[in-house]
């Protein structure tokens, strides 16, 4: 019969699957939803590396589809944000329009991949039926006093022309064009997640995620213990408060460090002192927080004025340097040069005195050449001295608290999210402002509030949204009192529609809710997450806390969205991250033609373990291919044999069930194929034996095969004479019974040197085997026998004399 030909195969099934589909909700079945983390269309289509989460989300679906859910396992696109926008301003179009053309090809190019997406379930960012939804939750958060408006530095990235969340700068560069990012003041909307860190922090426990990622969170939201200390300004009325994690070395305070940015800094210089702080002040406004936070070597200038250490009222200098960030904390430190790093190194530079108040024997080191970050006993410090410093972090806090010197205090690193962006391509935020109501939201029932189309929608530049240059749209009526007032022009950050769309792809023609309620109870949440871990802070963190908020307004009923989390690792090239810009993207136009889908499936699952980052390499997928052909092969051979199978076969095909199915629950997809390989070797020689293979292990063998290359799977199914989808089985089960060796071999040794082997029943007693062995070993042993040693499974050592 006709060789294994992919085109022909891959069609017929293609056709077959449209006419009936395989994943049906009979109502009955339980759900198992498994999601991608949804692609955004960018203008180079999708790359081998983008593949391969998509085919391990459908591998992980096509199996649980076998172990007998109703899998919902949906795709859309995420389309609005600064790459689309750019993108169109360099092609010269609409990002309408460019927009809709990436994402008819990242359909066509995705749907080559042949998972059991549910296109009825597709949805786009930036339809209006979609966004109206992101406007409402925004709507929502603001009448619940989460979204507000603050003036504040902002992240600014100067060649966006946009303002960044945090979350968006990398080591102080913009995540999109890595333009060092700068500050600037602006208005800017926030929405606080802050009042949701506790909750995000505690619920990680809840999850089935890489520790890894819990971890990364955990540190991104960043609680910590400390107390905030007011010092008094000599000579003033006037107080400064500091925030430290450290009040224990308080006595150790020999100076006093604002951000330039601090509100007192300008007034507390003295007139001697001014010019120098105001220059220093207006450099470090124009540095980028690259260059803040990557100076080697430490800037300051004294103000000219002291501060009082609440303690032991000693005047402490006062300084401004950059290494303090306005926005942390109270943005103002007091220094303990002996014990902390960047105060050292300020110290040394400054020629400011260095107390010691820990060490680690409670004597006074002569000279510190670096601070001591170790706990240790308390010296230097009146009546703390001799308390053990851990102690002292512990109960200094309280004391202090006690003494009306500080304020016990929570922090935590994570900040409110700067939500607005001065960009066209994004969901308008649904606010009009008004001189007498100030920021009314746009009513419910008027949403969506249409992005106006408009011709020219490059960035300003001015820290205004190109829609505040259209005046018939800016200008309108106050929502509650019906006044002339003016449309907010900012537009929402790409992540928006991101942090709650999986929500809606059960229910995603519903125009009266974001989500129905029986829809949500019946399919959500997610239970398996498939995506790369560089969204492990951000677009995670933001979903989560949105889900949380929905939780609290009773639009779903449960808190996390994301039960199982998996990272799939990046598919690199010649050592190199697959992207455009390096020239070494690989599609997998080329690699289908010429050798099938299922093949490329296969290969993406056998370049590596699937947690880590793999190297491609073209010709890795010939030997997955031949392994197909292969398979194909020994299964047309033996379709018509009606054969008894014998006791080796069965163990074998029990063998093979329990190998994939473990390697599959471990998430050891690499090794699944690996297995397949080594099986059909197995299955190969076997046949020669026995002069075929049995129906039930071709069976078996085709359908631990389907998730994973489900065209060949039906059609070999087929051709066994089956009707139907392979897909209208149940996975195999395993017998551990059957599984065992009816005999093994074991090792002969005579006074520890090895004489030979011996097949034994796998069942046989140590005396049974003793007796064996020395019945056939009779003539090797010579002498008396002292000693006889049996280490099951393995060998045998007489000891003769
Ligand atoms: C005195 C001290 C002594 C400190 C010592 C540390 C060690 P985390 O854990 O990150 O919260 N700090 C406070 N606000 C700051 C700001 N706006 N910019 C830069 N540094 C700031 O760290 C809190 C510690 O970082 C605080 O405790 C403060 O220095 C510094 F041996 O105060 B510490
Ligand atoms: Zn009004």
């Amino acid at each position: 019969s006709a060789p294994y030909n992919h085109k022909v195969i891959e069609k017929k099934w293609r056709k077959y699957w449209e006419e009936n589909p395989v994943n049906v909700n009979d109502g009955k079945k339980p759900k198992y939803y498994c999601l991608d983390m949804f692609p955004y269309p960018s203008g180079s289509g999708l790359h081998v590396g983008h593949w391969r989460g998509y085919v391990i989300s459908d591998v992980w679906s096509r199996y649980k589809m076998l172990k007998g859910y109703y899998i919902i396992h949906p795709m859309g696109w995420d389309a609005f944000g600064l790459p689309a926008e750019n993108y169109a301003l360099k092609m010269g179009v609409h990002p309408s329009v460019s927009t809709a053309e990436n994402i008819a090809n990242f359909k066509k190019q995705v749907k080559d991949i042949a998972a059991i997406y549910d296109w009825d379930m597709e949805i786009n960012t930036t339809d209006p039926e979609f966004y109206k939804w992101t406007q409402w939750i925004f709507v929502k958060m603001f009448k619940a006093g989460l979204a507000y408006q603050k003036e504040m530095p902002i992240n600014w990235c100067p060649s966006c022309k946009t303002g960044l969340a945090n979350e968006e700068v990398v080591n102080g560069e913009c995540e999109r064009c890595n333009s060092p990012v700068t500050k600037k003041n602006l208005k800017q909307w926030m929405l606080k997640i802050t009042a949701y860190a506790d909750r995000l922090l505690n619920d990680l426990d809840k999850l089935d995620w890489p520790e890894k990622v819990k971890k990364m969170q955990s540190e991104w939201i960043g609680k910590s213990y400390g107390a905030e200390i007011d010092f008094a300004v000599d000579g003033s009325d006037k107080t400064i408060r500091v925030y430290t994690t450290r009040p224990d070395t308080l006595y150790g305070a020999t100076f006093m460090v604002l951000a330039p940015e601090h509100a007192m800094a300008k007034e507390l210089a003295t007139a001697e002192n001014k010019e120098l702080v105001e220059e220093y002040i207006y450099k470090a406004s124009m540095k980028s927080s690259v260059d803040r936070l990557q100076d080697k070597e430490k800037t300051g200038v004294f103000t000219g004025s002291y501060a009082i250490n609440p303690l032991n009222n000693k005047k402490i200098p006062i300084w401004l340097s950059d290494y303090v960030l306005a926005d942390y904390g109270t943005g103002a430190i007091m220094c303990v040069p002996a014990h902390d790093e960047r105060d050292f190194e300020f110290a040394k530079k400054f020629d400011i005195p260095i107390v010691q108040v820990i060490s680690k024997d409670g004597k006074e080191d002569a000279e510190l050449k670096e601070a001591y970050t170790q706990p240790g006993i308390m010296i230097n410090s009146d009546r703390w001295n001799g308390m053990d410093s851990e102690k002292a972090k512990k109960e200094v806090p309280d004391l202090l608290e006690k003494q009306g010197i500080g304020k016990k205090t929570v922090n935590y690193k994570l900040r409110d999210w700067v939500f607005s962006r001065q960009r066209y391509w994004g969901e308008p935020i649904p606010i009009v402002h008004c001189k007498d109501c100030g920021a009314v939201p746009v009513p419910e029932e008027e949403l969506p509030l249409l992005l106006p189309d408009i011709e020219k929608y490059e960035p300003t530049g001015t820290g205004e949204s190109p829609l505040a240059n259209i005046q018939d749209w800016v200008n309108t009526t106050c929502p509650a009192c019906g006044k002339a007032a003016k449309r907010e022009t900012n537009t929402m950050p790409q992540w928006a529609g991101s942090s709650w769309y999986f929500l809606r792809y059960v229910d995603n023609k519903n125009d009266k809710e974001l989500v129905g309620k029986d829809k949500a109870e019946k399919y959500l949440p997610v239970d398996m997450y498939v995506g790369g871990v560089e969204h492990a802070v951000l677009h995670l963190l933001y979903a989560r806390f949105y889900t949380k908020f929905l939780n609290d307004i009773g639009v779903i009923d449960f808190d996390e969205p994301f039960t199982r989390l998996f990272n799939q690792g990046m598919i690199g090239k010649d050592g190199a991250k697959m992207s455009k810009s390096k020239g070494n993207v690989i599609s997998p136009d080329g690699l289908i033609e010429e050798y099938g889908c299922d093949s490329l499936r296969l290969y993406e699952l056998f370049v590596g373990p699937p947690e880590l980052d793999s190297e491609w390499d073209d010709r890795g997928i010939e030997g997955v291919y031949r392994f197909i052909n292969r398979f194909y092969n020994l299964v047309v051979a033996n379709k018509d044999k009606t054969l008894e199978a014998t006791e080796e076969m069965i163990k074998i095909r029990n063998r093979f069930v329990y190998d994939i199915t473990t390697r599959i629950e471990n998430f050891n997809l690499n090794t699944v194929i690996s297995g397949f390989m080594e099986y059909n070797n197995k299955m190969i020689d076997l046949a020669k034996k026995a002069g075929g293979i049995d129906r039930d292990t071709l069976q078996t063998a085709i359908i631990l095969l389907a998730p994973f290359a489900p065209h060949v799977s039906e059609e070999l199914w087929s051709q066994l004479g089956n009707t139907g989808s392979v897909f209208d089985n149940t996975w195999p089960e395993y017998d551990e019974d059957k599984m065992k060796d009816s005999e093994i071999e074991i090792a002969v040794q005579i006074n520890g040197k090895t004489k030979g082997t011996l097949m034994i029943p796998a069942e046989a007693s140590k005396d049974q085997v003793l007796s064996i062995v020395k019945e056939t070993m009779a003539d090797k042993i010579t002498g008396t026998i002292i000693k006889e040693i049996y280490v099951p499974g393995k060998i045998v050592n007489i000891v003769v004399k």
